[in-house]
């Protein structure tokens, strides 16, 4: 960033993770192509009562694949893309908008929830190579998606 309060010339926005050794925080606002998301397909998505379905993967047409953005709307992945920059790599929480991004998805998570409450989260159980309800995830292996279902003991929302 060449201004702003993240410009590398005033020095308060150090980069704590790289990509090609530069040292400042990057973006290129709108040059990934696609728009970001607007308020009728962010409902598209909140409209879809399955979580997740077979084959359990990036092909899968559930609500995880359209909000992370593996298919169709791409709610999560072209946030990423659109703020491009570190936003577009690895290096994404670099960017003070990654953490305003993640709780807005985590928003739309618990909107979900909100309006689908006879659905949740799949597969319930046995399915290979995907983490089920009651199985413990990476990297913190004492934790599963269960005991993470209701947020309301961490964090709640306004509005
Ligand atoms: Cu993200």
């Amino acid at each position: 960033m060449t201004d702003g309060p993240f410009a590398a010339a005033t020095g308060n926005w150090p980069i704590t993770v790289g990509v090609d050794g530069r040292t400042y925080l990057r973006r290129a606002l709108g040059a990934g192509g696609r728009a970001l998301p607007t308020r009728a397909e962010v409902e598209s998505v909140l409209a879809l009562s399955t979580y997740d379905m077979p084959p359990w993967n990036s092909a899968s047409d559930g609500f995880r694949n359209h909000l992370e953005g593996w298919r169709g709307v791409n709610l999560h992945n072209r946030v990423h893309v659109w703020v491009g920059g570190h936003m577009a790599t690895g290096a994404s929480p670099n960017d003070p908008v990654f953490w305003l991004h993640h709780a807005y998805v985590d928003k739309l998570w618990a909107e979900w929830q909100r309006r689908h409450p006879g659905s949740g989260y799949l597969p319930a159980a046995g399915t290979p190579d995907v983490v089920a309800l009651h199985e413990t995830m990476r990297p913190w292996h004492d934790m599963s998606p269960a005991d993470l279902l209701d947020h309301t003991p961490h964090y709640t929302f306004d509005g």
